[in-house]
């Protein structure tokens, strides 16, 4: 493309790319006309179209999982960033880097208070860690730039461009853009790493408490030696964007989501080390609970900034505490005997650590269904395993969807719970459109189950008529096969465990997408 033929639309475009953001989803409207053009005249940018913003907001999500890199999203003025919110805040708290573009009115036009014209900042700022205006053709670059550096920032942020129509349609003055110079990672400080390590040899009851980067093998392997070394437990926080398990890698724990159990884990837990992980805490008060799963006096020791690099963190960490000559314990290939009869979420965990391919990627947002899975699945094939990170529900079929497209060459098997699933449903038309390699149980249990343990934590009782119409959902009875056969996913289903296993096993050794509707 040649400068002189640059809109800012083009520019916008090329900076993306001059930077190896290649990949974007999109649901465009009026006002991103411009940027679609400027799309269609790079075909090095691969664009996804989802059918519903949350779709694209959490496809963006489960590629940069996978990636390592931030995908663009394209959405169309304040409604369709409001759209996709919900799936922003999960990857905002999944640490995820995205660049999401906003379309805007051209500048002239916002004085007229058209139809879509919105507070586009209000909307975005919750959920987004950077948010700025490109009003000329001009300053596309620039912000752009600043956008992806923000991006890469602390971690991983999400950071949103509103681009107004002008800016986008008007000739720049601007050459093709260089790649930025991306600010580097902070050293870990070195004072931080020896307090930790100071902790874990005074003999105290210490978890080392994980999450992020430090959830990747050779991390988890490099801690599981400093855990055995100190005799420290290693877990893994409730929800993470990505983890690293399965046979061949260390066996990690996460802190349990059920209130009583996690509070109990902690109980004689006298110091916690941080690993990019928070200090855990309940997903909601309950009367009478704690909010804090960890005992009052217990040491909490953050031993990361955000902006660190974790992997020199973790490596300066079994440096200080001196880790040779021990060997990490890592899990064997283990499969559990095969599951009979009425098929039940239990037995979908055993079937998935017989059948669940080698390297494959699994997405959860089986919310009460897979409380066992971890238990049952230490010894299967390795594989990363992507998890709802925020609890806004709807992220795990887009999730897969995302993570299938940055990673062609793997299998993706999503758990996905009925009720959840409803939220998207729209991205199984993606996968089937971009030909992913998607494999979607969904445990079709006809009810919002969670909700009916937590009607009685909270300590409401027992459901009556109106609380049994909000939590039931099988009046209608949702077919999904047939929904997925309208979206272009082929699809079946079955309710006994020895029909789950050869469903799943035939569905693992063809590619494409498939789903499985599991009566639970
Ligand atoms: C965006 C959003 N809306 C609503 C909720 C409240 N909520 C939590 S779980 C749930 C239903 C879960 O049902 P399902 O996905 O079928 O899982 P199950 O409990 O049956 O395992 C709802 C509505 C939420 N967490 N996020
Ligand atoms: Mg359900």
């Amino acid at each position: 493309m040649t400068s002189s033929r640059m809109n800012g639309a083009d520019l916008l475009c090329e900076t993306l790319l001059a930077n190896d953001v290649d990949m974007c989803f999109a649901n465009p409207g009026t006002s991103e006309m411009h940027f679609v053009a400027a799309l269609d005249r790079q075909p090095r940018m691969r664009c996804v179209l989802g059918l519903f913003e949350g779709v694209v907001t959490g496809a963006a999500d489960g590629y940069a999982r996978m990636a390592d890199k931030p995908a663009a999203t394209l959405l169309h003025l304040g409604p369709g960033l409001a759209n996709g919110l919900a799936n922003l805040h999960n990857a905002k708290r999944a640490r995820t880097p995205m660049v999401n573009v906003v379309g805007e009115h051209a500048t002239y036009h916002l004085d007229y208070d058209a139809p879509l014209h919105s507070d586009i900042e209000s909307l975005a700022r919750p959920m987004s860690q950077w948010v700025e205006r490109a009003a000329s053709a001009d300053a596309v670059g620039e912000r752009t730039e600043e956008a992806i550096r923000a991006a890469y920032a602390k971690g991983g942020q999400i950071a949103t461009l509103i681009l107004h129509a002008d800016a986008a349609w008007n000739e720049t003055t601007k050459g093709v853009p260089q790649p930025i110079a991306r600010e580097a990672q902070k050293q870990p400080d070195a004072a931080l790493i020896r307090e930790a390590a100071d902790a874990l040899r005074a003999g105290k009851t210490t978890t080392i408490l994980v999450s992020g980067m430090a959830l990747r093998e050779r991390e988890l392997a490099l801690l599981d030696r400093v855990a055995s070394k100190t005799g420290a437990r290693l877990m893994a926080q409730q929800a993470n964007g990505r983890m690293q398990r399965g046979a061949g890698r260390v066996q990690v724990d996460r802190v349990p989501y059920v209130i009583d159990q996690a509070v109990a884990k902690f109980a004689d837990t006298e110091q916690v080390i941080l690993i990019s992980a928070k200090a855990p805490v309940g997903f909601f008060a309950y009367p009478n609970k704690p909010s804090s799963m960890l005992p009052e006096d217990c040491r909490v020791i953050d031993m990361v900034e955000l902006d660190t690099d974790i992997a020199a963190a973790v490596a300066a960490l079994a440096d200080e505490i001196g880790v040779a000559g021990v060997e990490p314990q890592l899990a064997p290939r283990f499969t559990p005997e095969a599951a009979t009869g009425k098929l039940t979420p239990e037995g979908i965990a055993v079937a998935l650590a017989h059948h669940v391919p080698a390297d494959a990627i699994v997405c959860d947002e089986s919310v009460s269904s897979g409380r066992d899975f971890f238990r049952i699945t230490y010894g299967s094939e390795p594989h990363d395993f992507l998890q709802l990170t925020g609890g806004a529900i709807g992220v795990g079929l887009p999730l897969a969807t995302g993570a299938s497209i940055a990673c062609p060459d793997r299998k993706v098997v999503a758990l996905q719970a009925d009720g959840s699933g409803m939220y998207t449903l729209q991205a199984l038309w993606t996968q089937a459109r971009e030909r992913c390699d998607v494999v979607t149980i969904i445990f079709n249990n006809r009810r919002y189950n969670i909700l009916l343990g937590e009607l009685k934590h909270v300590g409401a009782g027992a459901p009556g008529e109106n609380a049994s119409r909000m939590l039931n959902i099988d009046d209608p009875a949702l077919d999904w096969v047939a929904l997925a056969k309208g979206m272009g996913v082929e699809a079946a289903r079955t309710d006994t465990a020895e029909g789950f296993a050869d469903l799943l096993q035939t569905a693992c050794s063809r590619p494409g997408p498939f789903l499985i509707e599991a009566l639970i």
